[in-house]
């Protein structure tokens, strides 16, 4: 039994509050030298430890397991205007050598039954702590303003209907995460449309 939750999830805290500084950092470097930058915004938490207990119930995940099965009790969440720059952001951590890449899942090309879109990373981060250091896991969840629109609202609703949304609010949810898509392609051809005719324009002249 863990007893003393504070201590364990120190170092998750740990983590939690030393990448959301190096994420957002990424964003004013981006600032500083270019015009635009792939993210947008970071927000991160630790899980709660009654949403960690409710999860180890419903994934049979065993105390002595948890450092390893549960992968998101530090989370990350970076979000980006573009689905380009979700696949930009993704091979920026890649390169990092102070997180390690070790599970990914695409559910932005292939998005979950109930509609949801996001692009998981799990990474290793080393956090020091006054007795050494220390390896945890942290999920990052990478995802447009859209996506994280239609994330946010869907999760209140399943949260407030405990998960027993009526089949026929499901499926339109379900619709509205393609609506949600729709608008994200659209955004995107905006873009490039604008940057091919200010390169057209910048020939020209
Ligand atoms: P948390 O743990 O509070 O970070 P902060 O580190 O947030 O105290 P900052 O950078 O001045 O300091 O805060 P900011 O950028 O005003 O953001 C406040 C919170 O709202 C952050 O995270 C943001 O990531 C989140 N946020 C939600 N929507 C938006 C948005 O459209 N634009 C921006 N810039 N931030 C947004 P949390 O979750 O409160 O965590
Ligand atoms: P939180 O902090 O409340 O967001 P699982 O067994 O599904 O819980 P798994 O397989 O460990 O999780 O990982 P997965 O599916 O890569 O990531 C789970 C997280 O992705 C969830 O965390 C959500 O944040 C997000 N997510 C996955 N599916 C959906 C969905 O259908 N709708 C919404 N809104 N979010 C989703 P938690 O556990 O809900 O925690």
């Amino acid at each position: 039994m863990i007893k003393d939750w504070k201590s364990f999830l120190l170092p998750y805290a740990v983590a939690v509050e030393e990448m959301k500084v190096k994420l957002r950092e990424l964003r004013k470097q981006y600032l500083q030298y270019e015009e635009e930058s792939p993210i947008e915004f970071v927000t991160g938490r630790v899980k709660p430890v009654d949403s960690i207990k409710e999860k180890m119930q419903r994934r049979h995940i065993d105390e002595q397991h948890i450092e390893e099965e549960m992968q998101d009790i530090a989370g990350l969440r970076i979000i980006v205007q573009f689905v380009e720059d979700i696949y930009e952001v993704v091979e920026l951590i890649r390169h990092r050598e102070d997180m390690t890449i070790v599970e990914e899942r695409d559910y932005v090309k292939y998005n979950k039954a109930s509609g949801y879109r996001s692009y998981h990373i799990v990474v290793e981060y080393t956090v020091e702590l006054v007795n050494g250091p220390h390896k945890i896991l942290a999920e990052i969840q990478v995802r447009t303003m859209s996506m994280n629109f239609w994330a946010t609202i869907e999760h209140s609703l399943n949260y407030k209907y405990q998960g027993q949304v009526p089949p026929d609010v499901a499926k339109r949810l379900e619709s509205s995460a393609e609506v949600a898509f729709q608008l994200d392609q659209e955004m995107s051809e905006i873009r490039s449309e604008l940057r091919q005719n200010n390169s057209q324009e910048s020939k020209n002249n």
